[in-house]
């Protein structure tokens, strides 16, 4: 099938759906330029003292908490980033009604700057931050600002308090938000269409979800091979934001 012939069955089939559930990854935002973990020039393919995903542990984040922010500001922290067409048509076909829940893996709350409203965030947000010992809030910029003398952010809006300051990301380790996923689980029951995309379906629970998806149309949206091509009523390789470009509201 050519890419406009993919293009165009997406298109008939958002068309035709009237309950269009978005489950999206990373590779959602690296047309945004944020690397992904899997791609050959994501994250995983990246020479670090330590893996990611050991890096990205509860544990590591308790343990060598200095070494967990280097990472952290150089490799997950990207500054400037802007939705790019994938986010942009979801949250216009969220107002369309067409799309009723975007659940996203990602932590870059792009879905929300480009308007989205209905998004489960199933490993949290590097936009929220709060201190492990008063829980104040502090936002993204803070944790830029604040870097102390070892890169550590640590609480300066409680008097004395000095909290080792913790973004509101689940780690490796550390288990999802139970709202989060009840309401996710909600939507996909509810959904005839499930879109998903920019996905390895690597990270477990959370690519479990999809298992929930009792309606009609599967459409997988994906540069790379996953678990799910076999069950997909359509599958498209092409770039993401390419492809949602082209679908009309
Ligand atoms: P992943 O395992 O890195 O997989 C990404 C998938 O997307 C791969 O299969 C790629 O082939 C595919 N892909 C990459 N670019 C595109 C594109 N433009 N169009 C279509 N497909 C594309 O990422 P997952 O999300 O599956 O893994 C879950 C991890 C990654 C979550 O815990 C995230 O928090 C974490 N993560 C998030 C971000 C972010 O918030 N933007 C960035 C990097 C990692």
């Amino acid at each position: 099938m050519s890419d406009s012939e993919s293009v165009e069955k997406l298109q008939k089939i958002m068309d035709e759906s009237s309950s269009v559930v978005f489950f999206g990854g990373a590779g959602v935002s690296t047309e945004s330029g944020i690397p992904d973990f899997r791609s050959t020039d994501g994250l995983y393919n990246q020479q670090w003292r330590y893996p990611p995903e050991t890096i990205l542990s509860r544990s590591f984040f308790y343990a060598q908490t200095a070494e967990f922010y280097r990472f952290y500001r150089a490799k997950i922290i990207v500054q400037g980033a802007k939705p790019n067409p994938a986010h942009i048509k979801l949250a216009e076909l969220e107002k369309a009604g067409k799309v009723k829940a975007v659940i996203t893996q990602n932590i870059d709350g792009l879905h929300q700057a480009a308007g989205s409203e209905v998004v489960y965030e199933l490993h949290g947000s590097i936009l929220r931050n709060y201190c492990e010992h008063c829980r104040a809030f502090y936002s993204l910029e803070d944790i830029i600002q604040n870097k102390g003398a070892d890169g550590i952010p640590r609480c300066t809006k409680t008097a004395g308090c000095a909290g080792v300051i913790k973004p509101d990301v689940v780690l490796y380790e550390e288990s999802l938000n139970t709202d989060v996923l009840t309401k996710s689980i909600e939507a996909i029951r509810n959904a005839d269409t499930l879109i998903i995309g920019g996905t390895s379906l690597a990270v477990y629970p959370a690519a479990s979800l999809i298992h929930y998806f009792r309606g009609s149309r599967l459409v997988l949206v994906n540069k790379g091979e996953t678990s799910a091509d076999t069950r997909a009523d359509l599958l498209i390789r092409e770039p993401i934001g390419q492809v949602f470009e082209r679908i009309r509201v």
